[in-house]
């Protein structure tokens, strides 16, 4: 500070806390009808993944049941699970996908 001995003044600035948003894991689930390829292609669209990972998350999905496409804030998570739901219903696959906090 500055008291009546000083003329140098000290402004000490505290960090403000960093908020981080929630973030929410968008789910895949197995079904029978829809074909592996579809799903691959959907994964590779909307979550940019690579011809292999898309195979890998397909795969682990067909055999355990469901799995992990991606993490998002909530918006961006809503947004990919209707671009999933629209082209298959579009495509008149069964392919559901859903939303869990992370
Ligand atoms: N079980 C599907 C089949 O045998 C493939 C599939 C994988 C479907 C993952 C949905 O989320 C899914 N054609």
């Amino acid at each position: 500070g500055g008291g009546d001995d000083s003329h140098i003044s000290v402004v000490t600035q505290t960090r403000p806390e960093t908020r981080r948003p929630a973030m929410y894991k968008v789910l895949m689930l197995n079904d029978d009808y829809t074909p592996m390829e579809f799903v691959v292609h959907v994964l590779e669209r909307f979550f940019s993944k690579s011809r292999e990972e898309a195979t890998n998350i397909m795969l682990n999905v067909h055999k355990k049941g469901v799995g992990v496409c991606g993490v998002f804030t909530f918006e961006v998570a809503e947004s990919k699970v209707t671009q999933v739901m629209d082209l298959a219903r579009q495509n008149q696959h069964p392919l559901q996908c859903m939303i869990e906090k992370a």
